[in-house]
């Protein structure tokens, strides 16, 4: 029999209600055990939860859901007790006294409802990100792929390749009788190449769904004492960063995280651009390079007004940003983008209303499905390379349609429907507990 897990599923404590979820086999004895009668199924009911020597834990409401009508398809039940700390841990460990239950592990529930169908792998990892959006725009991301729109897109795709590898394998077998009507593998290879270029259509909005769902980067790089912290600290409207006269402070990557129009974009501080001797700047000037060579947006910030070439290499954006424009007089501002003085506020606003705009156009307004996770991007270039062996004339018919195959079971593998066992691990270790 499998374990009955319990676990705390709502938020930090204190807090006016807390939710502990059961579920498994014993679920329904255990809720008898702590209340007596079982409620009727989905009615919340006030009841008082007791020990086994009867003392009062809390009251609450229980709610009881036979299985499969429940979130695991198991039986569950969820109580809705005070949110102390001691009322929790109290029926925590009153619970797991009972033989067969214990403490759930971190994406448990989420993962017995993979496996008895109530949810696939793509839907359950939008479920965690809608835990974890901070912002409205992940939000929507996460809710559009929890509603399972992306995961019918792949097993459109999936069911494509199966009738394009039964119709080739079909070939093979008649191949030698005189009456098979002229070859219908042209057609279907047709229909292959198309879905090679809705693939490369799909990952090119890779970018998009990453920006959408893990925010968009900028990256602050420049010379020391340019006023990099000072404008983080402005951004973010607090004192994130240290600011100091003496240059070479910031070492570590300082981020603040901030909601523009509903996207989240988070604004990285780096170390001052400069050779240096100092073992830890010198760490710190690399990582600076290494953010910026991977954000989606890099400011060059002067204080001067000239910016040297940063060389980050190709297929950056960046923007020329002159800072402390209340020190000089006239027009010093060289070849910037954006002249601001953070300390005065000039400027500042006008930045800031041109990221929203570039993360806006970056993030998109479509409606089209965008992958957001590079675990979904890796099957989906794995399955399309597939599919380009499965193009190639050079193959005998039989390779091709192996190759087909196999496309097919990697586009599978991104909903799970095929063997996942080695990477349910994966997926969902990162759940929180009680998920
Ligand atoms: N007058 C003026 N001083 C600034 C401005 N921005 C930064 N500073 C000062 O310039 C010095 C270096 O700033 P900091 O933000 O630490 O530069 P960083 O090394 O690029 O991070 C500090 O003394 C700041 O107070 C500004 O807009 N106007
Ligand atoms: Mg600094």
């Amino acid at each position: 029999m499998a374990d009955t897990i319990i676990a705390l599923s709502s938020g930090a404590m204190p807090s006016g209600v807390a939710v502990v979820r059961v579920s498994g086999p014993r679920s329904g004895a255990l809720t008898e055990a702590l209340i007596g009668a079982l409620p009727d199924p989905r009615h919340a009911t006030l009841r008082v939860l007791r020990d086994s020597a009867g003392a009062e834990i809390d009251r609450g409401l229980v709610l009881w859901f036979p299985g499969p009508a429940s979130f695991t398809g198991e039986d569950c039940a969820e109580f809705h007790v005070h949110g102390g700390r001691a009322v929790v841990d109290r029926l925590l460990a009153v619970a797991v006294e009972h033989e067969g239950v214990r403490l759930a592990e971190p994406g448990e529930f989420s993962r017995r409802a993979f496996v008895n169908g109530k949810l696939d792998l793509v839907e359950a990892e939008a479920l965690s990100d809608l835990i974890l959006a901070e912002t409205e725009a992940q939000r929507r991301f996460a809710v559009e792929q929890a509603t399972g729109a992306q995961s019918q897109l792949y097993a459109n795709w999936r069911e494509r390749l199966l009738t394009a590898r039964a119709m080739i394998e079909a070939e093979i077998d008649f191949s030698d009788e005189e009456d098979v009507p002229g070859s219908v593998s042209d057609e279907v290879w047709a229909d292959v190449s198309s879905l090679v270029a809705e693939i490369d259509q799909h990952i090119a909005s890779s970018d998009r769904g990453r920006i959408l769902r893990s925010g968009f980067d900028v990256a602050l790089v420049g010379a020391p004492n340019a006023g990099k912290s000072t404008l983080l600290n402005v951004l973010a409207g607090s004192e994130r960063a240290i600011v100091s006269a003496e240059p070479g402070t910031t070492r570590d990557i300082v981020e603040a995280r901030l909601d523009l129009d509903g996207y989240l974009v988070t604004i990285a501080d780096t170390a001052g651009l400069r050779e240096t001797d100092g073992l830890v700047e010198a760490e710190g000037v690399r990582r600076a390079r290494l953010r910026a060579g991977q954000a989606d947006l890099v400011l060059h910030v002067s204080e001067t007004g000239a910016f040297n070439d940063l060389s980050l290499g190709d297929g950056r954006t960046i923007w020329r940003v002159r800072t402390k424009t209340d020190l000089v007089r006239g027009d010093a501002d060289g070849d910037a983008d954006f002249a601001l003085s953070s300390v005065s506020g000039s400027g500042v606003d006008d930045l800031v209303g041109a990221i929203r705009s570039e993360v806006g156009r970056r993030a998109g307004q479509t409606d089209t499905l965008a992958p957001g996770r590079a675990r979904h991007i890796e099957l989906l270039r794995t399955g399309r390379t597939y599919l380009i062996d499965s193009l190639s004339e050079r193959l005998p018919l039989e390779l091709r349609a192996e190759a087909l195959r196999l496309a097919a079971d990697t586009l599978g593998r991104i909903t799970g429907r095929i063997d996942v066992e080695e990477m349910l691990g994966a997926v969902f270790s990162r759940f929180c507990v009680g998920k």
